[in-house]
C-alpha cells in the first residue's frame, strides 16, 4: 500500500467521530439531524426533476458527508509544537491566526487543516487549536496553571515515536498508520479525573472557565466535533423542535442566495460529572461544563475587501442591537436589513472582487487557441471562461466568540486585562515552532492557479484580471 496522507486523515477523523459519538451521544443525534436536513434540502432543490427519494450522498460532493471540524485547547509551547507535528503527519498545517483576547479569552489560536484544493476535496478535516496565554493570567492562577500543565503528558510515548518516524522517513507504513490513529485518539479523549483539587479548580474557574478547562485535566479532550450541513436553518429548527438545548439563533451572516463565509449554531455545553483530588489523594465528585455540539454551513471565501465589508456590517448590527437590547428575532431582522448592502449575486461578487473564484474553460471553448492577451471580462462575456466560488475553509472568531460565550456564561476577574491585550502572532509562532500561513494568500493562490490553467489551455500570453 502506498503512503496516503489524505487517507490517514480521513481514517483519523472517522475514528475520532466514533469516539466522540460514544462520549457525547447528542453529537450522534446531531449528525443524524444533519443527514435528514440535507436530504430534505436536496429533495426540495430537485423536486422539479424527479419524484423519487433522493440520497444526498448521490448529490452532494462526497466531502460534505464526512466533513468535520473539531476544537482543542492547549496549555504549553511543548503541547502546541507537538500537536503541530502530529497534524503534519496527516497533512494538516497551521492556517490563520485568531486573537481571542478581544472577546475576553486569555487565548489565541490557529486552525490545522489541509491547504490544497485536492487535499481539501479528499478530506477537509480541520481542528481549531487554541493555546493559553499564561502571561495574561493573574500571578496565582499562572502559578497554578504552570504547575498542573508541567505535570501532564497529553501524548503517548508511542505517538511521539511514530511522529518522529514519519518525519524521518517522510511516510508511515500501513501498520504504523493504524497505530498512529489508535495512539493519536488518546490525546483527544475525555478524562473525568481532574489533575487538580476542587479548590484549585474553583480558583481557575473564577478567573475564566476556559482556564479551568485547559488546565485541570490530563488530556486536551476534543470539546466539539462539527458536521457540515447545506441547510443550517433547517437543522436549527429540528434541534429546537426536538428539545435539544440549542442556541437561540444561527451565528454569522444571514441566510442568502449566495452563502458567504460560515454560519454556525450549537447546543449548550453539557454538565458532566468529574472527580477532583482531595488532600488525601482520594477523588471527590464534582462537575465541569465544556463539551458541546455544533453544526456549520459553509459559503464562499471572501477577499480582504469582502471580509472588510462583512466585518463593517456586522459591527453596525452588533452595536445597534446592543443599544436597542434586541432579542433574537429583532437581531435577525436587523441582520437581514443591513446585509442588503452586501451583494447577493454571483456576478456582482465576482466583478466587485468580494469573493474568490476558480475559473475554468466552458465546454464550448475547449480546444480553442487564441493569441496575445485578453481581459478576464472579455473571456467571460464571450463565454470562453466560467467560474465557481471557492469554499471558505476557515473560522470566524467573532462567531466563535459567540459560541464560547453561550457555553460558558459569565466570568472573569482579569477580563479587563485580557481585553486590553494586543494580539501576539509572533509569540504564537514561537510557541508553535513555525510560521502560520495566511488564509487569504491560500485562496488567492487557488484563484490565480485556476486562471493560469485557463491561460495555458487557451494558449494566451496573458489574462488580464
Ligand atoms: C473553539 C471555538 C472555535 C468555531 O467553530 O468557531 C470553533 C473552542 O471552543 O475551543 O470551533
Ligand atoms: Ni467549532
Amino acid at each position: 500500500m502506498t503512503w496516503d496522507q489524505d487517507a490517514l486523515r480521513a481514517q483519523f477523523c472517522q475514528a475520532l467521530s466514533e469516539m466522540y459519538k460514544s462520549e457525547v451521544p447528542l453529537y450522534g443525534d446531531l449528525v443524524d439531524l444533519v443527514r435528514k436536513a440535507d436530504a430534505e434540502a436536496v429533495k426540495a432543490s430537485q423536486k422539479a426533476q424527479t419524484a423519487d427519494a433522493v440520497d444526498p450522498d448521490d448529490v452532494l460532493p462526497s466531502r460534505n458527508r464526512v466533513e468535520r471540524h473539531g476544537a482543542i485547547r492547549l496549555g504549553t509551547a511543548y503541547e502546541l509544537s507537538t500537536i503541530r507535528r502530529v497534524f503534519a503527519v496527516m497533512g494538516m498545517y497551521p492556517v490563520g491566526y485568531y486573537d481571542l483576547s478581544a472577546a475576553g479569552f486569555p487565548m489565541h489560536a490557529t486552525a490545522f487543516r489541509p491547504r490544497t484544493r485536492e487535499a481539501l476535496a479528499r478530506h477537509p478535516f480541520r481542528v481549531f487549536t487554541t493555546v493559553l496565554r499564561v502571561e495574561l493570567l493573574t500571578q496565582r492562577t499562572r502559578d497554578l496553571a504552570r504547575r498542573a500543565l508541567g505535570r501532564r503528558k497529553i501524548f503517548t510515548d508511542r505517538l511521539v515515536a511514530l511522529v518522529e518516524l514519519a518525519e524521518k522517513h517522510g511516510r508511515l507504513g500501513p501498520d504504523e498508520c493504524r497505530e498512529f490513529v489508535v495512539e493519536g485518539l488518546e490525546t483527544f479523549r475525555w478524562h473525568s479525573r481532574a489533575t487538580v483539587t476542587m479548590d484549585e479548580y474553583r480558583v481557575l474557574r473564577e478567573e475564566h472557565p476556559l482556564i479551568a478547562d485547559v488546565v485541570s485535566f490530563p488530556g486536551c479532550h476534543i470539546n466539539h466535533l462539527t458536521p457540515r450541513t447545506v441547510d443550517i436553518d433547517s437543522v436549527q429548527k429540528m434541534m429546537r423542535d426536538r428539545g435539544m438545548p440549542a442556541k437561540e439563533r444561527v451565528e454569522g451572516p444571514p441566510r442568502r442566495q449566495c452563502p458567504i463565509l460560515l454560519r454556525q449554531t450549537s447546543f449548550k455545553a453539557l454538565e458532566e460529572t468529574v472527580y477532583f483530588r482531595d488532600a488525601g489523594d482520594a477523588f471527590v465528585k464534582g462537575s465541569h461544563t465544556a463539551r458541546f455540539g455544533e453544526v456549520e454551513q459553509r459559503g464562499y471565501a471572501l477577499t480582504r475587501k469582502g471580509r472588510q465589508l462583512y466585518d463593517r456590517i456586522l459591527l453596525v448590527v452588533n452595536d445597534e442591537s446592543a443599544r436597542r437590547n434586541a432579542n433574537a428575532a429583532e437581531y435577525e431582522t436587523m441582520l437581514a436589513e443591513y446585509f442588503k448592502r452586501f451583494p447577493d449575486d454571483m456576478a456582482q461578487l465576482q466583478s466587485q472582487e468580494l469573493a474568490y473564484f476558480c475559473y475554468r474553460l466552458t465546454h464550448q471553448s475547449l480546444g480553442e487557441v487564441k493569441d496575445g492577451s485578453m481581459t478576464l471580462s472579455q473571456l467571460l462575456e464571450s463565454n470562453t471562461i466560467e467560474y465557481e466560488p471557492i469554499t471558505y475553509e476557515d473560522f470566524l472568531p467573532l462567531s466563535a466568540g459567540g459560541i464560547f460565550n453561550s457555553n460558558l456564561g459569565e466570568a472573569s476577574l482579569s477580563k479587563q486585562l485580557v481585553i486590553e491585550a494586543d494580539a501576539d502572532l509572533d509569540g504564537f509562532q514561537r510557541m508553535l515552532g513555525t510560521s502560520i500561513m495566511d488564509e487569504f494568500h491560500l485562496y488567492e493562490r487557488m484563484q490565480r492557479d485556476s486562471l493560469e490553467n485557463c491561460r495555458e489551455q487557451l494558449g494566451l500570453d496573458e489574462i488580464i484580471f
